[in-house]
């Protein structure tokens, strides 16, 4: 079975190649062509109606989703390694930080930069404030989200760390840089960093 990212660099796939460094499978980079509108033709929409990447394809299984396809991935080729068994109580505290940076975090600095106004107490990403304050609770006086245990939460909620500290998106808290500092260490995600930066360099963009 062959396992296809549809990737740009520039795009949430980037942080999917560290996901798939991580689990260690082959995989297959489907390059597309995002500035001419690749992701919006009828092959891509058939895959991701919403015509966005990524988009991973497992033989016959399409998973869209940054998160999701990282949850997969844990679960389907690391399970009990990347992904914390389902009769652990890990598996809650994991599930919870994995799915507080598509949900909260990503709207939530969303929000901000924009100055959405909202109901802290209908919106699902409540205040700038208690967001920061709930990253924080998930990180501080531990190495990683499980403790000294890496695992796939980190890769999607500290992606999401690294990614809006890189573009000034988030307040440079100390626990946060520390973090992210600490994810730069991992020699999956410097693989992942080498390749995309070498298909940004065959694309002739700048980095
Ligand atoms: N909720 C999706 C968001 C995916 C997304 O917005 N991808 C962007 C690139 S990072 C995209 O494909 N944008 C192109 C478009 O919407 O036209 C996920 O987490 O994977």
């Amino acid at each position: 079975m062959t396992i296809t990212l549809y990737h740009h660099p520039f795009s949430r796939a980037a942080g999917t190649v560290w996901a798939l460094e991580e689990v260690g499978v082959a995989y297959e980079i489907h390059q597309v062509d995002m500035p001419k509108g690749g992701h919006k033709t009828p092959a891509i929409l058939a895959l991701n109606p919403m015509g966005k990447l990524p988009i991973l394809e497992d033989g016959d299984t399409v998973v869209t989703e940054a998160a999701a396809i990282a949850l997969y991935l844990a679960d389907r080729y690391a399970y009990g390694t990347l992904a914390p068994k389902v009769d652990t109580g890990e598996r809650g505290t994991y599930l919870r930080w994995a799915a507080f940076a598509p949900a909260v975090i990503e709207p939530g600095a969303m929000a901000k930069a924009g100055g959405w106004e909202a109901k802290p107490g209908s919106a699902g990403w409540g205040t700038y404030e208690a967001m920061l304050d709930s990253m924080e609770s998930a990180i501080a006086n531990r190495t990683f989200i499980l403790g000294e245990t890496f695992s796939m939460a980190d890769v999607i909620f500290g992606g999401t760390i690294r990614y809006m500290l890189r573009f000034d998106m988030l307040e440079k808290r100390p626990s946060f840089v520390a973090y992210a500092e600490r994810l730069a260490q991992r020699p999956a995600l410097q693989r992942a960093e080498a390749r995309n930066a070498a298909i940004m360099k065959e694309l002739g963009l700048a980095g």
